[in-house]
């Protein structure tokens, strides 16, 4: 019997698949079949239910004392050029700005600034807050509340209580990158540990929050260890429940030092997501996020296990230094442009999957209408205020 075969009757029956398994679907060449199961399990959970949200991303500081291999955003000290640190009033503004179309997520990822208090933290979360109470801040990966903890002489979940008291709501997934210590220790020696990411996770869970999980895949790791990163992955959530989603993370080689190394391609991005859908089963969402892989290959991957595509952005930076081909922001009509293409049923979500909004799904493909209605599928989504409160 081919490995995919007695994995197709092991995920059909509810068996767990194994790291051999694991394995095997990564060297599997039929990328359809794959996709497939893949797809299987996807419906089973989500049938063509597909989400995204309207959400902005910020970077407070690319100041950082660690030096990960794969990154292009950091700098090391804060007087180097291109060294950035906005004031509070200044993250505070980004948000203002939209508030005539407000999103409903404000999503913080930063470098490890050594020389701001930790009430620069505290306060930059009170004020997104007071600006729109309900805004959900899903802020600081596992890397930075661990250097918290170690910087400012606290333990995670002093650092959890305090960021929660000021407005934090949920922790985002990055700082994953690969779980392997030998890895690891060649692409990100002077950060927070595998077992120190997972236990911070492991903290915000006990105390009631929910996280995402990252990996960052296509350098110099191989598949066993994707296999091994995805099964610590599903070891936590057996313990804690408390991850809800998953997000890989496709390489981006441009200006940072692993650049002589190619960026993954579209099928190994596409079975990246595949193998992810079928390993993580007590993960409920699997996100194919639009900016790292291409909104093009996003859109393929609603096909290939993915239910979520991420949201709205605007102005990501770690990724556009990196080289990616994609766009800084994406509107609400072309996320849901994307997933009606692909077949599915567009549902705007908050962060924690509650539905804002169901969209209806496209009767037939938009090339089979004429230019006229065309454009008009393709208008701008007009808000209904009440739906959002
Ligand atoms: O932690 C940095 C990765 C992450 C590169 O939780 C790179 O919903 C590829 O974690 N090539 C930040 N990746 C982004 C992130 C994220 C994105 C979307 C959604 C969520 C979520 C989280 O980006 C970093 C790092 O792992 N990264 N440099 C690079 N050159």
């Amino acid at each position: 019997m081919r490995p995919l075969d007695r994995i197709r009757d092991a995920v059909r029956r509810g068996d767990r698949l194994t790291a051999e398994d694991g394995l095997a679907l990564f060297l599997e060449p039929d990328l359809l079949a794959v996709g497939q199961l893949a797809n299987e399990v996807r419906e089973a959970r989500h049938g063509d239910r597909t989400y995204f949200n309207r959400n902005m991303r910020i970077e407070v500081t690319n100041v950082c004392v660690a030096s990960c291999l794969f990154c292009s955003f950091a700098k090391l000290e804060a007087h180097m050029p291109g060294a950035h640190t906005m004031s509070l009033e200044e993250a505070w503004r980004e948000l203002e700005t939209r508030m005539d179309d407000p999103p409903t997520e404000v999503h913080v990822v930063n470098g490890l600034h050594p020389g701001l208090p930790f009430s620069y933290y505290e306060e930059l979360l009170r004020g997104f807050k007071r600006i729109k109470p309900d805004v959900h801040m899903k802020c600081f990966t596992a890397v930075e509340i661990h250097f918290f903890a170690q910087h400012y002489g606290m333990t995670h979940a002093e650092v959890l209580e305090r960021l929660r008291a000021a407005g934090l709501d949920s922790l985002p997934g990055g700082g994953a990158e690969i779980f392997d210590e030998d890895v690891r220790s060649r692409i990100s020696a002077d950060k927070a540990t595998a077992a120190e990411y997972l236990e911070v996770h492991r903290v915000a869970h006990r105390m009631g929050m929910r996280t995402n999980a990252t990996m960052l895949y296509g350098h110099i790791e191989t598949f066993a260890h994707r296999v091994d990163h995805l099964l610590r992955l599903r070891a936590l959530q057996d313990e804690t429940k408390g991850l809800q989603a998953f997000i890989p993370l496709a390489f981006h080689p441009d200006g940072n030092g692993m650049k002589n190394l190619p960026a993954p391609t579209a099928v190994d991005d596409l079975r990246t997501l595949a193998v992810s859908r079928l390993m993580l089963d007590n993960v409920d969402h699997i996100k194919a996020y639009w900016v790292s892989l291409t909104p093009d290959v996003a859109q393929v991957a609603l096909r290939f296990g993915a239910d979520d595509i991420d949201g709205t952005i605007v102005h990501e930076t770690i990724y556009k230094a990196a080289g990616t081909r994609s766009p800084g922001a994406l509107s609400e009509g072309e996320l849901i442009r994307l997933i009606r293409e692909a077949g599915r049923v567009p549902i705007e979500r908050d962060t924690l999957y509650n539905v804002v909004r169901e969209h209806p799904r496209a009767e037939v493909p938009e090339a089979a209408l004429k230019p006229r209605e065309r454009l008009k599928a393709r208008l701008p989504v007009v808000h209904d205020k009440q739906v959002r409160s």
